[in-house]
């Protein structure tokens, strides 16, 4: 009940403020005409003057659909990003079948292990599109659409020159339509093209992994920038030929945006704004689907090498992603695997749709905070921790050469 109240909330207010509108501009013209005229004349006045502007009203203030947000044309390829209200009804209506998921966020060190091999095979890979109910901070719920029930899907591991054999399932709770894009792909939509998929329905398809990589695949069935951020992303990793250099640590990261209809905060089942994401201004910009995700999961230990895979579903900020107190020694820029890693590199950038692989040596113990560096957006949630353990040196840093007692200042 409390749910649909804060999911319908912006319907409510706004049908609300037409009634009050009208019906004071009712009461005030009354009392006006009623000063000059006998109450009959007023209430005749008063039924044409309402009447004409009902009239005015109908073909220039009134919604062409009944939908959210109002009045919203766009000049996409597709269908708009616009909620008709029928979705929102069926939405409701349909509630209480969605999984209420206890935690969106992907485990970031949930990555299978690495590959290492020569032979290429056939791989095998089953995904599971799913709508469900989850918090992205305490007491602020979203509808989140999903790959296997988190935010992103799952990390995906195959090797160059691997052929994969991708299953597309769609959960029979869903009420959307989704497919699954794949950056790695060569060909139509990436897979999009072969793998739309009707609420209970399942479909495969084969592709080579001819490019080494660290690419993102989402959802790529209209509305496109709907349906990903509402959650549909994860990486798949192409590793090259024989592998990557060994480290101690992956950990598996990925940007995205989110928005609602409620600001930042707002309690409640959050109704998606079309709109705040036409014009690129999200409530949420998180690491891992939800505020605080990363918050104490990612651990290491002096002298160990980390590799984060970092990824960008968008769907419009770029990110400047940044790991405060540390200098990436290795930066595979945009994901690319072939080239030699840049060197020494402070920020990297991740675009939307992008991905990029970054490598640390951790020298000295303390907490390590990633970040998107345009910093504002750590107060809408993006920001993680590597939490670093083992023994100081002081030769790479020392914290405290003098210290004298102060009073005040
Ligand atoms: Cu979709």
């Amino acid at each position: 009940m409390f749910e649909s109240l804060s999911y319908l909330w912006q319907y409510l207010v706004e049908g609300f403020g037409l009634f009050i509108a009208y019906a004071f501009a009712g009461f005030l013209l009354y009392l006006l005409l009623r000063r000059l005229h006998s109450r009959k004349i007023t209430l005749v006045l008063l039924v044409v003057f309402l009447g004409a502007s009902v009239a005015f009203y109908i073909p220039n203030g009134l919604p062409r659909g009944f939908e959210y947000p109002f009045f919203l044309k766009t000049y996409g390829p597709a269908p708009g990003p616009v909620l008709p209200f029928e979705n929102v009804w069926k939405f409701l209506t349909n509630f209480k079948t969605f999984e209420k998921v206890e935690d969106i966020a992907r485990d970031p060190n949930d990555i299978p292990p690495p590959i290492n091999r020569f032979e290429t095979k056939v791989v095998k890979i089953e995904l599971v599109t799913k709508e469900v109910i989850a918090e992205m901070a305490p007491g602020v719920t979203f509808n989140y659409w999903t790959f296997n029930g988190t935010v992103p899907g799952p990390f995906l591991r195959v090797s160059e020159g691997d052929t994969v054999e991708l299953t597309l399932k769609n959960d029979p709770t869903s009420l959307h339509m989704h497919n699954i894009d794949l950056h790695a792909v060569n060909g139509p939509g990436g897979g999009a093209v072969s793998t739309d998929v009707m609420p209970g329905e399942s479909k495969t398809f084969r592709f080579k992994a001819l490019n080494p990589g660290i690419y993102i695949y989402h959802c790529a069935h209209t509305n496109v920038p709907s349906h990903m951020t509402h959650g549909l992303y994860g990486l798949i990793l192409v590793e090259p030929k024989g592998g990557l250099p060994k480290v101690d640590k992956e950990f598996y990261v990925m940007q995205g945006e989110f928005y609602s209809v409620g600001a930042l905060g707002r309690q409640g089942l959050q109704l998606f704004d079309a709109e705040a994401m036409l014009d690129g201004k999200p409530q949420y910009v998180v690491f891992n689907g939800r505020t605080g995700a990363l918050a104490e999961n990612m651990n290491a230990k002096v002298g160990e090498t980390v590799r984060l895979y970092v990824g960008n579903g968008g769907v419009n900020l770029i990110s400047s992603f940044h790991v405060i107190g540390e200098i990436f020694d290795r930066v595979y820029r945009e994901g690319d695997l072939v080239s030699p890693p840049a060197q020494s590199v402070q920020t990297t950038l991740i675009p939307a749709g992008g991905a990029a692989v970054v490598e640390f040596k951790v020298d000295y113990p303390g907490s390590y905070v990633l970040v998107d560096h345009a910093l504002s957006r750590f107060d809408r949630g993006a920001w993680g921790i590597l939490k670093v353990e083992g023994a100081e040196n002081k030769e790479v840093y020392d914290g405290v050469i003098e210290h004298t007692e102060g009073h005040g200042h």
